[in-house]
């Protein structure tokens, strides 16, 4: 029987599969036991790649919107309609009046991650947003400000630490994020076996948590206070060890002194944590032999993730474990994405361009997206007329996510490049519609780079496209030379990959990986600083002024907590990811979807007595922005005052033509979450302790 191995691109961990196929037909999806990084490993959204390939909602020709509804027209007329239009807005309003949107698959997409900057560049406008502002974009800002890239982050070594600190990450269901680790099950226990230890931080028992040593209940928003009290007490008992690095640091003596208002004391009622807890956190860490500090998601989307990510990293450097064995080290992938790009050495770039109505800062040429859809509603020069979205789905995904759709609906033209009619493309007045999955060929850029293990594999289409379908990066390379009116340089994926691989640092070919069809293991993560330092003086920064400033906004509002009461919204809400969903797109698939239902609001049972509610029940959730109705259930898995919600779900909009997912809608957290509520140092949404209170309904 034929069989086909690849990467999996849905998420981060890149798990090798072994798919049996037979004319046209997938058999099976298994995990390969010999792929060097997943060993094996694979998760129940694997075999979604089927369901996708073979989903009847999926789009294969580009359509347009018209009164009648949706009409099949030709890429050649589908190309041109849409650089005209683009064109005509831009001629008539400026270039930044049509705005740009990239969503997370493109990250998970090598012709994406290869093609969308020449179309960007012909594009030529200003107003470009994507998902990094709803993720991770306060790493970016630390690894930036603190080494010199904004690419240069570090991956926690669990193959070989003693101790893993986890913050607001949840891996055992995300598999990992900015840390690839398909079968992060495997690696708590070889931390265990070899007795380590690993604790988690959160506000909720998540599955993580219940496999861990220890677990901590945070309240929401709080982890730059315990930080900063665990960076106290090393300072306190003197454990500050940066070992081998210690020459190549500056700010030393900054961190002591702004962590001297912060003992374990003077955070634990806010916090949530009690201070002989923190104490005893920061001595285990300290005299672990090897640690490592590793905070995701909750730790990054909320209103300190600026100040969280860069104190993890002040963490890990002052205990000596930054760039160490057992600590938070860097890759060295075969495609060497950070030395192909970013603003090297340019620290004080962040923040130099500003978004035009409320001043969030620009990125790495993006405005957060918390900002999108004012600019589009806002009148005035510089508006955004017209919208090009790509591999993304802004209505369900980013804070206040129904004022976006109004504002998409507003629009004089809108674009998308997606394989569905979704809640947010059914905006849009033409759709293009690319290849996607087993369809595709493979080298995950951003993944080996941010992987646990060195690693490189490059998977080959399964499936020929048809004849009518298009890439991702023909779609991009016909419309780059339409709006720059002339050709591309015409160099497929395929041979700029082989090209990078070359030049990479590990000299591979793609012929070589191509004969590899399980992956090469490259080795382990390995000591790389101070070497691969883009400061400008080439040391670590661990006092950039931008984290010391934004101290004084954390200090000011733990005053303002002090005095705060209530005020109608007695409850905190965060999200939660589940196994067999992937962000907002992948509810299509009738495995994924089928069971009880999921997308229900967990409370605690001492919280759900106060409101008067009973588990099943469904209940109106109101925040600020908004009011959905869902399912109460009712665990104490969940802290006492918090609530949560997953998100990506809400498929019950007119016009959405996905028929499971429609008949499984869920509601929309982001209909709760507002778009004022962001980190106020990076401008990353911050969906993490949104006020909130509990209605009965009926
Ligand atoms: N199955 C599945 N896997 C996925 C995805 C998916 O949708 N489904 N999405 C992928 C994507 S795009 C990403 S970015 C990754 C994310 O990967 P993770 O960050 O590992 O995933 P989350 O489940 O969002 O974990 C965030 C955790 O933070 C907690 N939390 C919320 N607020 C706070 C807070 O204020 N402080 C602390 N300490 N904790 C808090 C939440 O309870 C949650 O457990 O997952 C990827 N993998
Ligand atoms: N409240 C709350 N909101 C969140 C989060 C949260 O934890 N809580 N998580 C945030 C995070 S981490 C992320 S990454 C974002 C995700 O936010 P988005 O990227 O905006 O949303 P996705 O759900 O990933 O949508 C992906 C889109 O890509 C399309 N697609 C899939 N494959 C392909 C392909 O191969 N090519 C093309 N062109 N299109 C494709 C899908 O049909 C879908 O429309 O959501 C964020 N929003
Ligand atoms: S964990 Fe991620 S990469 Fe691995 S099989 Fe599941 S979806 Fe695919
Ligand atoms: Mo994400």
């Amino acid at each position: 029987m034929p069989t086909h191995y690849r990467a999996c691109n849905l998420c981060e961990a890149i798990c090798g599969l072994v798919i049996e196929h037979e004319d046209g037909k997938v058999l099976s999806i298994r995990g390969d036991e010999q792929d060097p990084l997943s060993r094996g490993h694979i998760c129940p959204k694997a075999v979604a790649l089927q369901d996708i390939y073979e989903d009847p909602d999926r789009l294969k020709y580009p359509v347009r919107r018209t009164l009648a509804g949706w009409e099949r027209i030709s890429w050649e007329e589908a190309f041109d309609e849409v650089a005209a239009n683009l064109r005509k807005v831009q001629k008539k309003h400026g270039r930044d009046a049509v705005g740009v949107y990239l969503g997370n698959p493109n990250v998970h997409n090598l012709g994406s991650m290869l093609f969308s900057g020449p179309f960007l560049k012909a594009l030529g406008t200003k107003n470009r947003f994507s998902a990094t502002s709803a993720d991770q974009l306060p790493h970016h800002v630390a690894a930036l400000s603190m080494f010199g890239h904004g690419f240069l982050l570090p991956v926690p070594d669990v193959s070989r630490t003693h101790f893993m600190l986890i913050i607001g990450a949840n891996p055992l269901v995300s598999n990992g994020s900015l840390m690839t680790a398909p079968g992060f099950a495997r690696h708590m226990k070889g931390i265990q076996e070899r007795g380590g230890k690993v604790v988690v931080v959160d506000p909720r028992r998540t599955e993580t948590a219940q496999k861990a040593d220890a677990h901590f209940f945070i309240c929401p928003g709080r982890d730059a206070l315990l930080l900063l009290a665990m960076i106290h007490t090393i300072f306190e008992e003197e454990t500050v060890a940066p070992g081998r690095l210690k020459d190549f640091m500056t700010g030393i003596n900054e961190i002591e002194e702004i962590v001297s208002g912060f003992s374990p004391e003077a955070v634990a009622v806010h916090s949530g944590i009690k201070a002989s807890d923190i104490r005893r956190l920061a001595r285990d860490f300290a005299l672990a032999p090897s640690a490592v500090c590793y905070g995701r998601m909750g730790a990054s989307t909320q209103a300190y993730g600026g100040l969280c990510q860069w104190l993890i990293i002040v963490l890990n450097t002052l205990t000596g474990n930054l760039d160490r064995e057992g600590g938070a080290m860097f890759t060295q992938p075969a495609f060497d994405h950070v030395a192909f790009t970013g603003s090297k050495g340019k620290t004080g770039i962040f923040g130099r361009r500003r978004s035009r109505v409320s001043g969030l800062p620009e990125y790495s040429g993006e405005f957060p997206v918390a900002a999108l859809a004012e600019e589009i509603l806002t009148p005035g020069e510089g508006q955004i007329r017209a919208m090009v979205t790509v591999a993304g789905n802004p209505v369900l995904s980013t804070p206040n996510g129904n004022q976006l759709d109004e504002a998409l609906a507003s629009l004089d033209f809108m674009v998308a490049i997606d394989i569905y009619i979704n809640e947010t493309t059914r905006r849009a007045n033409i759709i293009l519609p690319p290849t996607t999955g087993l369809e595709t060929e493979h080298y995950d850029i951003i993944f080996h780079l941010l992987a646990v293990h060195n690693t490189a594999k490059y998977s080959p289409p399964l499936f020929e496209k048809e004849p009518e379908q298009r890439h991702d990066w023909q779609i991009f390379q016909a419309l780059a030379e339409r709006l720059a009116g002339q050709p591309g340089n015409g160099m497929p994926p395929a041979q700029m990959l082989d090209y990078a691989l070359r030049a990479g640092p590990h000299k591979l070919s793609l012929k070589q990986l191509a004969e590899a069809t399980h992956g090469i293991d490259l080795g382990p993560l390995q000591p790389c600083l101070p070497g691969r330092l883009f400061t400008p003086d080439k040391k670590i920064a661990l006092a950039p002024n931008i984290f010391v400033q934004d101290i004084g906004r954390l200090k000011a509002d733990m005053e303002a907590w002090d005095n705060n009461s209530a005020n109608g919204f007695p409850l905190e809400l965060i999200g939660r990811r589940q196994l067999r969903s992937n962000n907002s797109w992948m509810h299509n698939s009738r495995r994924l979807v089928k069971g009880p239902e999921r997308c229900t609001l967990l409370l605690h049972p001492q919280d759900a007595q106060k409101a008067g509610v009973e588990d099943g029940q469904e209940v109106l959730v109101v925040s600020t922005t908004g009011a959905i109705r869902i399912k109460a259930e009712i665990s104490d898995e969940i802290m006492p005052g918090v609530v949560s919600i997953p998100h990506g779900w809400g498929h019950g909009l007119d016009g959405v033509q996905m028929e499971v997912a429609r008949a499984h809608p869920g509601a929309s957290i982001n209909e709760l979450t507002d778009h004022k509520r962001i980190d106020g140092l990076t401008g990353n949404a911050a969906f993490s302790g949104v006020p909130v209170r509990i209605e009965r309904v009926g």
